[in-house]
């Protein structure tokens, strides 16, 4: 028998729409005027994870900009969001990724409560931006918690803010760092990206357009049978 959980919580940037472009540019902008080469493959670390703990990970790729100072850290984060939020001004509705408002419907007409489990600190403006806002019963962002993913609190969070045991919510993330916060924190998890990134999922599909509401039920109810 199909069993329904009672909660979903959402990643933004990768899963709702494809902000993780920007912060990509963003970055790599901000690394070209430091003069460190930045690529995919290397930015796949970063997603998911904090601003702060993003530009820690760029510097290491210098020797010559290690000891920077934390003022100068500050400062060039706060640049790389300037960049950001430049690539974020033309988000609207027509950027949300496919599937995902079908997905929020399903969720309304079963009861599940929804909700947001984002890194980053401008996720509430980019959901007001792409018009989905209403959908949300919460959001937790970067402001809300005191570790960031991999730790689990980011969806622990928004579970206890609902009042949801953790084995009756599932998590969405396109980052390896988000599956890893979600199998921590023992909800099912499902992913959206490649095995070779994300194969420790509960459920992967390729992209947002393969998530399928009864098809995420089944293979929920099958891991809980
Ligand atoms: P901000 P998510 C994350 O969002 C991004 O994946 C990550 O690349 C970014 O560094 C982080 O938000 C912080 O974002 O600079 O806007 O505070 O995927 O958890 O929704
Ligand atoms: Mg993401």
């Amino acid at each position: 028998m199909t069993q329904y959980p009672k909660a979903f919580i959402y990643d933004l940037d990768g899963v709702i729409t494809d902000t993780a472009e920007f912060h990509y540019l963003a970055w790599k902008k901000l690394a070209g005027e430091l003069g460190i080469s930045f690529d995919r493959q290397f930015n796949e670390r970063l997603k998911g994870i904090s601003r702060m703990e993003s530009l820690e990970l760029i510097l290491q790729l210098s020797a010559s900009l290690l000891k920077m100072s934390n003022e100068e850290k500050v400062r060039l984060a706060s640049k790389k969001n300037e960049f950001y939020l430049e690539l974020a001004k033309s988000i609207n509705e027509e950027n949300v990724l496919p599937g995902i408002e079908d997905l929020l419907k399903n969720n309304k007409k079963h009861n599940i409560k929804i909700a947001l489990g984002s890194a980053s600190e401008n996720a509430k403006n980019v959901v007001e931006k792409l018009g989905l806002i209403s959908y949300f019963d919460y959001i937790v962002d970067a402001t809300k918690v005191s570790k960031g993913k991999p730790d689990p609190e980011t969806f622990t969070s928004a579970a206890d803010y609902l009042g949801i045991p953790y084995k009756e919510c599932i998590g969405i993330e396109d980052a390896a760092a988000g599956i890893e916060a979600i199998n921590k924190a023992n909800m099912f998890s499902v992913g959206v990206g490649s095995l070779e990134h994300l194969s420790q999922a509960d459920y992967l599909v390729e992209d947002t357009s393969k998530l399928d509401f009864q098809e995420i039920m089944k293979k929920y109810s099958e891991k809980n049978s």
